[in-house]
């Protein structure tokens, strides 16, 4: 079972009937990731929710998944939190689908690259492959969605942290020691 299929259906929703129609599949991915139905998700149940037949979903990625989104630190994901971890696992995997042209489950660098650029991080050479050491590549295959998904999650979050201190040079950034300490100790 993946989210496959659903991602990018909702892109764009702004009425009424869209905001029900998207409440509705969250529900639906909640109840069938919540097994125990204790109202809430652990690694194990959101791990077999992201896997399917054709995907063995990276149990690093999901343990990274929880740390980011489970805001009140109790080491599960509520309802709350799942609608954004969802969004956010949409628009990765809407990423992913859209440069995975042959649908082979894997991206290789050069679609990595660009993939990141639409966010508006535009890595290096020298960054991307810096990046797929650090976060899992399978240099036979390319960057898979579990990986994917982990350094879009990465970038995502840089890029936030970091918007409004680009300078008039293109992919610089000006940062404090501060800022610098804070983001090397809060990296994901
Ligand atoms: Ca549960
Ligand atoms: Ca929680």
């Amino acid at each position: 079972m993946s989210f496959t299929g659903k991602a990018g259906g909702f892109v764009g929703a702004g009425d009424d009937t869209e905001r029900q129609k998207r409440m509705k599949v969250y529900r639906e991915w909640f109840d069938k990731a919540d097994r125990d139905y204790d109202e809430s998700i652990s690694i194990d149940e959101l791990h077999k929710v992201l896997t399917n037949e054709k995907t063995a979903f990276d149990m690093n990625t999901v343990k990274f998944l929880i740390r980011l989104y489970d805001t009140d630190n109790n080491g599960s994901i509520e309802r709350k939190e799942f609608y954004k971890l969802f969004d956010h696992i949409e628009d990765a995997q809407t990423r992913f689908i859209r440069y995975d042209l042959n649908n082979s489950g894997f991206i290789d660098e050069k679609e990595l690259g660009l993939a990141l650029a639409e966010i508006g991080f535009n890595p290096s050479s020298g960054a991307l492959k810096s990046i797929q050491r650090r976060y899992g590549y399978n240099a036979a295959d390319g960057v898979s969605l579990d990986h994917f998904l982990r350094i879009y999650t990465v970038a995502s979050h840089l890029n936030s942290r970091f918007s409004g201190r680009v300078l008039n040079r293109p992919n610089w950034i000006e940062i404090s020691r501060d800022d610098f300490m804070d983001l090397a100790l809060n990296l994901p």
